[in-house]
């Protein structure tokens, strides 16, 4: 009879052992930053608009905010695709002039 309730026991901890978790989908991981970008020659609304749709324009690129006073855009964006010399490149490209570049996670 000992034995019995030792088998049982067994069985039982066997069968409430957690079974390891489903690994996920092996997509490329998100990695969510927030870059500023000072930008020199944006002048009036026409220029935000352009230098802000040119950046979301960059895949990876989820949003850019401009800030005609402080001369920043602020741009939310999966470091895992975009990068800030891209952003320099595309803004620079259009004839504006970008002077200083920093990001941070999100
Ligand atoms: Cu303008």
């Amino acid at each position: 009879m000992k034995k019995l309730i030792l088998v049982l026991t067994l069985a039982f901890a066997g069968a409430t052992v957690i079974p390891p978790l489903a690994s996920p989908a092996q997509a490329a991981p998100v990695k969510t930053k927030i870059a500023v970008l000072t930008i020199d020659g944006m002048t009036c609304s026409g220029c935000a608009h352009g230098v802000s749709g040119m950046l979301e324009r960059i895949a990876g690129v989820q949003r850019a905010e401009i800030n005609l006073q402080k001369k920043t855009a602020t741009v939310r964006y999966d470091a895992s695709r975009a990068s800030l010399s891209a952003m320099k490149k595309s803004i620079e490209e259009a004839g504006f002039k970008v002077r200083r570049m920093q990001s941070r996670a999100a």
